[in-house]
């Protein structure tokens, strides 16, 4: 008897399971089926019906390989070719061209991280070829009900400096939906959209200006590295299911 009703438990779950088996949630995966190299590739974060376009990075291509790759990245800006002043649908779907600067959307981001254990890894670079990154051994985000709230934490260093827990706890915020803690609207001052508080340690969707002087939080800051006036030449975040940090490095 018992055996019967394990049976018919199953059986209706088999062929779902067969089904989604080889569509990759995200580059891990798609690394695990056999595309080892950096690039753009298609991945299935709210399942078959919706596939995502997103910038893989492998690792092993460039002097970076020590980060063990398989990274799924969410936000990369390199040259300032793209507008991120937008409103809040563009940053919930995301934008963006994914050879180059983008925005993956926080509903992907949510799904991706909503039940598994990720952890981000932040990439920057300064004008003067300096490198550094932000290690967080957890990251993820609520879904839209609550706001994308961000839960980041476990930080590790990598030369940049933490200016990513001040966003912690944070909901996102763009300058057509204030859910930050400031009586200004920080998106709509800053020019970007992000988990802003009040206002910022970091705003890595602000305004591309190659450097900068003079305290000027809209550009693309990473306050613990570069201060509150320098522009960034690169930055990227990326995440990874947290299982594999055990395994690299
Ligand atoms: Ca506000």
């Amino acid at each position: 008897m018992m055996a019967l009703v394990f049976l018919l438990l199953l059986l209706p779950s088999l062929p779902a399971t067969v089904e989604t088996k080889s569509l990759p949630l995200q580059c891990e995966d798609v690394y695990n089926e056999g595309s080892i190299h950096s690039g753009v590739y298609t991945i299935f974060p709210a399942g078959p019906d919706t596939p995502v376009q997103v910038y893989c990075d492998m690792g092993c291509e460039d002097d970076d390989s020590d980060d063990g790759g398989k990274w799924t990245v969410i936000q990369r800006r390199m040259d300032g070719t793209l507008n991120f002043f937008r409103p809040w649908n563009h940053y919930k779907d995301g934008f963006g061209n994914k050879t180059g600067e983008y925005w993956l959307g926080l509903e992907n981001i949510f799904l991706l991280t909503w039940t598994t254990k990720y952890e981000l890894r932040v990439d920057m670079e300064d004008f003067e070829k300096g490198r550094v990154h932000a290690l967080y051994s957890s990251f993820s985000v609520d879904p839209e009900s609550k706001g994308y709230e961000l839960h980041v934490s476990g930080y590790i260093d990598g030369g940049a400096g933490d200016s990513m827990s001040y966003h912690s706890e944070m909901k996102f915020s763009t300058f057509d939906n204030d859910q930050d803690m400031s009586t200004s609207n920080c998106a709509d001052v800053n020019y970007g959209g992000f988990w802003y508080n009040n206002c910022l340690h970091a705003n890595p969707n602000g305004l591309y200006t190659w450097g900068g002087t003079g305290s000027s939080t809209y550009r693309v800051i990473w306050y613990s590295w570069k201060g509150f006036s320098y522009s960034l030449k690169s930055i990227t975040m990326k995440i990874r299911p947290l299982s594999l940090s055990d395994v690299s490095e």
